[in-house]
């Protein structure tokens, strides 16, 4: 097989997620944008709490991480860049450290337009404590806490974090991605990069969420899953930019246009 792209340098052990998980095809594209774009040894990662600790607790790789309370990275980025504005400051979360216990925190830091980068996962579930029911479960989901599926006239219904900040803030950047097969990857790879070069350029908050599949408590083989996120998932959480990007650059055309 040709390798393509070697891991990056500062990835020196396999990752100890479970099979078919999104979180380490995740975090690797993120590590391979911040090697291209040359910040590998001025990076600072706020790590929420979840299943994302896996990458703290293995010490799989040489990056400086911050572990952070549960749902305050962004705050925790925060004071890091204001202190640090020559570092990549990153948080790395999941979509219940996010967008559950963390929502005040993230939507704070997006409305001040912070310039940090976070990046969340979302896997319409707490995946670290069993499976509960998250902001981001899908409407009839069963989980851990939702046994007959989610009745969101009780609940809620599903949060789109991207949407909510590119909507009501001025974000550098917002967008959601997944990673199920080549294309969606290096749509993916080019979203993080954008998010990161947003924070590089001194343009401001960005976020990205990945849309990712949780086969352990899902239930299901990693097949299965990436199945249930094509035709489920995708329903809820369209993949694309918000704010920033692509979107960016056509509103600027559009307007040169008609001058
Ligand atoms: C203050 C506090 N409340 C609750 C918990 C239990 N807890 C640990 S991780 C987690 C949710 C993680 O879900 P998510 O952020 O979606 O990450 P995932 O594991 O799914 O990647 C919860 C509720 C905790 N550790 N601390
Ligand atoms: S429980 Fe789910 S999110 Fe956590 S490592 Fe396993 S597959 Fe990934
Ligand atoms: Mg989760």
């Amino acid at each position: 097989m040709k390798v393509i792209r070697e891991k990056p340098a500062v990835i020196q052990r396999p990752h100890n997620f479970c099979a078919g998980c999104s979180h380490g095809v995740f975090y690797r594209l993120i590590q391979e944008c911040v090697e291209e774009l040359g910040y590998s040894k001025r990076q600072i990662i706020a790590m929420g709490v979840g299943c994302n600790c896996n990458l703290t607790l293995s010490k799989i790789d040489t990056v400086d991480k911050f572990q952070c309370a549960h749902g305050r990275a962004a705050a925790s980025a925060t004071g890091i860049k204001r202190m640090r504005p020559d570092l990549l400051v990153m948080t790395y979360q999941g979509d219940g450290d996010c967008g559950v216990i963390g929502l005040g925190e993230t939507l704070n830091a997006a409305y001040r337009n912070e310039k940090i980068t976070v990046f969340t996962v979302n896997n319409l579930n707490f995946g670290m404590t069993g499976g509960q029911m998250s902001w981001t479960t899908l409407e009839g989901q069963k989980t851990a806490t939702s046994v007959r599926g989610r009745d969101c006239a009780a609940t809620g219904y599903p949060i789109h974090l991207p949407e909510i900040i590119a909507g009501q803030f001025r974000p550098a950047y917002a967008a959601r991605c997944a990673v199920y097969d080549p294309k969606t990857v290096a749509q993916a790879k080019k979203y993080i990069r954008r998010a990161l070069e947003a924070q590089i350029n001194g343009e401001g908050y960005a976020i990205v969420e990945l849309l990712g599949i949780c086969p352990t408590n899902w239930g299901m083989s990693p097949v299965q899953a990436i199945e249930h996120l094509q035709k489920k998932a995708l329903q809820e959480y369209p993949l694309g930019e918000f704010a920033g990007g692509e979107q960016a650059e056509l509103a600027f055309l559009r307007q040169e246009a008609e001058k």
